[in-house]
């Protein structure tokens, strides 16, 4: 039998190259799926909600027949017989056979359906290769292809009914098909999300189904999301709990369920002598505790959201915070669709496809439940964090759970203060405590430094982001062939993200990036843009102190690629620039790749000139600390009373930044007094120069080797590529 479970590639975005390939690709995955289950096996219908593994087969062909086929002017259908017999629910295109006797069809043979689906595929590939005119003949083609792969998790949950209404509970599959990759380890924990006036919906030009639009204004109260799904091992507790029969658990259309169906556990399980199983597409097995549970209705999912005193998320809360925060969720997308408390409604200004396929999602708009993410069986590609998918709230064979959510109090004034404000106000205190007063560069960047910092980048005298850049372009198609298939690049203060788009296109099969940086504003507004301008990318921002690495999370399966340009590393004391680079190969694991820019040693007047620029902006940047200090720390520093200054330092080959007290003062900070004499300054940021010996030297002494180091011309800077080991 062939591996169901094996990748395919993703489709991507709506455009002409590669369709063919992604044709082949997707229609591949179904049959590969139905290998090795017999014919009986593909013609039963579990009940009247599934369908049979062949008309799954048939019908996802019909689809690209009466989509995209039979729109071409004297097409000839294949069969006429198997245009009413493969119809879902068209009614645009006439007769067809009911759900419920889908089971019923024993001719056309599985034989037929098989020949059937060749002779379809045979047609799309002479109508692709003959080329789509409009941009709807375009967008009907990559639906057919969401469609298929929407198919193929229904092929699935159909099948996982029929296996289940067999005493024998028979396997379907040695390994359980998980298409959508791996079940990730819990994290445990919730973030809270601030809400207020947030935007959901699919805004971008990739494709989408046309429910997911359009892109529209939600208002959202603080909340909290867990970062981890609902796990069989609670949902024992709510049984034991007398979670199903506690009217005030549920609904009221809920506890009708309950009793009309006498549920007492989630679908498929079954208990003796104290011990749970569940069925599974490779048979019935005991229940394992740790695991997120399955197969729960909306209905069950609301229940055990009261007894755990939560709630399930609005789909607005769901989309948002995933949007704001995807890396601190363990399997968001590939273990089950998360039920959300959401009605399917259209959104505002909703307009469905035109033509046939406007009935494909708006007519469903009634009664029915929203579920986000994915699940085990859902084709790599195909979900997205803005994708809607729907039930009616008593259904339960889909591969549907939950992950819950709660209001968050609303921050009283006076404000509590944050901890990375905190982190500012102690590291102040010890810095200007100490004979030559001094602060970490890291407090330049709250939302006006970072702009500062841009601005800097612009000026004529701030030559080293031209020439890095300049040089990145000419190494960017050398460095992207280190990185092989679905790599993951790291990239440490990466501010607008602007060098990384030199990289990400000369790297097309990038899988992952995960921009870190300490300044919010910057790292949000960078990461939503390199989202938006590579759709296919996943994009995983983690606003902290690099310094200070959190666990990274577990994308992509390729090399870990670190990111650290602008001589950044500069900025660091010597032994914290080792530290630093010695965590980073650990944390970037054995196989890692490391392009790292540095500044080189230069002329004075060339380096001095890039500091203190005659436009004042340098200037700007660096009281940008004192007007911080005031605002956030309510100290009382005169900003007439400092000047900003540049030394160059040959002893320790930086450039020092320095403010300047113009008299004799005292300064307030809570309740701290600091006094300053006249000409007494506070040192705010070094900014190392270095050689290639030096550079060396450190990447050496934090375990890295030096691969490749190349020059720009002048002024000059310089890329180091380090590997591990
Ligand atoms: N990489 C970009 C930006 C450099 S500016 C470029 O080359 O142009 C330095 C960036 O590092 C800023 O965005 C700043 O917010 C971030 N930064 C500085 N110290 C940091 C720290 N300790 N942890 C995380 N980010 C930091
Ligand atoms: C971010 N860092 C590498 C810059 C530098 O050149 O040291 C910050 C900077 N300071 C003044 N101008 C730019």
């Amino acid at each position: 039998m062939t591996d169901p479970a094996r990748r395919l590639p993703a489709p991507g975005a709506v455009t002409e190259a590669g369709f063919l390939t992604r044709f082949q690709s997707v229609r591949a995955a179904m049959p590969a799926l139905a290998d090795g289950l017999s014919p009986e096996d593909l013609a039963a219908q579990a009940m009247p909600d599934a369908s049979p593994g062949k008309w799954h087969l048939a019908h996802s062909s019909w689809f690209f027949e009466a989509m995209i086929l039979a729109a071409d002017e004297g097409y000839q259908p294949v069969d006429l017989r198997l245009q009413t017999l493969f119809n879902s629910y068209y009614e645009s295109l006439g007769r067809r056979v009911e759900r419920h006797e889908r089971g019923l069809m024993t001719r056309p043979s599985l034989d037929e359906v098989m020949a059937y689906r060749a002779e379809i595929d045979r047609r799309m590939e002479a109508r692709i290769t003959a080329g789509f005119e409009t941009p709807l003949e375009r967008y009907l083609f990559v639906l057919g292809l969401h469609h298929d792969q929407q198919h193929q998790e229904l092929f699935l949950m159909d099948l996982l009914a029929l296996m289940a209404r067999s005493p024998l509970d028979p396997a379907a599959y040695p390994e359980e098909p998980r298409p959508a990759g791996l079940l990730q380890l819990a994290r445990g924990g919730a973030t809270r999300f601030e809400g207020g006036l947030v935007e959901i919906g699919h805004g971008a030009d990739d494709f989408a189904f046309d429910n997911e639009g359009p892109r529209h204004k939600v208002w959202l109260e603080p909340f909290h999301l867990d970062h981890d799904l609902v796990t069989n091992g609670q949902w024992i507790e709510f049984i034991a709990d007398g979670g199903y029969s506690r009217p005030e658990l549920w609904l009221a259309d809920g506890w009708a369920t309950v009793k009309a169906e006498g549920w007492t556990a989630p679908l498929y399980w079954r208990e003796q002598d104290s011990v749970w199983t569940t069925m599974s597409l490779t048979g019935r097995h005991p229940v394992d505790p740790d695991a997120p549970v399955r197969h729960v209705s909306a209905w069950e999912a609301e229940a055990f959201a009261a007894w755990a005193r939560k709630r399930l998320p609005t789909e607005a809360e769901w989309e948002s915070a995933v949007a704001t925060a995807p890396a601190v969720f363990s399997n968001l997308f590939n273990e089950v669709w998360q039920h959300t408390s959401s009605s399917y409604a259209p959104y505002p200004g909703f307009k469905p496809t035109e033509g046939t396929a406007s009935e494909y999602n708006g007519k469903f708009m009634a009664s029915q439940r929203v579920m986000r993410g994915g699940s085990f069986a859902t084709p790599p590609g195909h979900a997205r964090r803005t994708y809607r998918n729907f039930f009616y709230p008593h259904q339960r064979w889909a591969f549907l759970g939950l992950r819950l959510a709660s209001d968050a109090p609303i921050m009283s004034k006076p404000r509590i203060e944050s901890v990375e404000t905190a982190r500012f106000r102690a590291e102040l205190i010890a810095g200007l405590s100490r004979p030559q007063k001094a602060v970490s560069p890291k407090w330049f960047y709250d939302a006006a430094g970072s702009q500062l910092f841009e601005d800097i980048t612009r000026l004529p005298e701030y030559y080293p982001t031209r020439q890095e850049a300049a040089l990145l372009r000419e190494m960017a198609a050398d460095l992207a062939a280190r990185f092989g298939d679905d790599a993951v690049m790291v990239e440490f203060g990466s501010g607008a993200s602007e060098k990384t788009r030199i990289l990400l296109d000369a790297a097309p099969t990038l899988g992952a990036y995960i921009p870190i940086d300490i300044s919010p504003d910057a790292l949000t507004a960078a990461a939503a843009a390199i989202a938006a301008a590579y759709p296919q990318l996943e994009v995983a921002p983690m606003v902290g102190d690099f310094l200070n690495l959190a666990p990274l999370p577990e994308l992509g399966r390729g090399r870990r690629i670190g990111f650290f340009p602008g001589s950044t590393i500069g900025n660091l004391e010597p032994d914290q620039a080792i530290a630093f680079l010695a965590n980073a190969r650990e944390r970037l694991g054995p196989n890692a790749l490391f392009i790292l820019g540095v500044d080189l040693v230069k002329d004075e007047a060339t380096l001095v000139a890039a500091y203190d620029d005659a436009q004042g902006v340098t200037a700007a940047f660096n009281k940008n600390l004192l007007i911080r200090a005031n605002r956030e720390l309510g100290a009382d520093f005169d900003l007439d009373a400092f000047v900003h200054e540049a030394r160059w330092n040959a002893v320790d080959s930086r450039i020092e930044m320095h403010l300047r007290a113009e008299r004799d003062m005292a300064v307030r900070l809570g309740a701290e007094t600091f006094r300053f004499s006249a000409g007494e300054t506070i040192h705010t940021e070094s900014s190392r120069k270095f050689t290639e010996h030096s550079v060396s030297t450190m990447a050496e002494a934090a375990g890295w080797r030096v691969v490749e180091f190349r020059s720009s011309a002048a002024p000059s800077v310089a890329v180091a590529v380090l590997a591990a080991g």
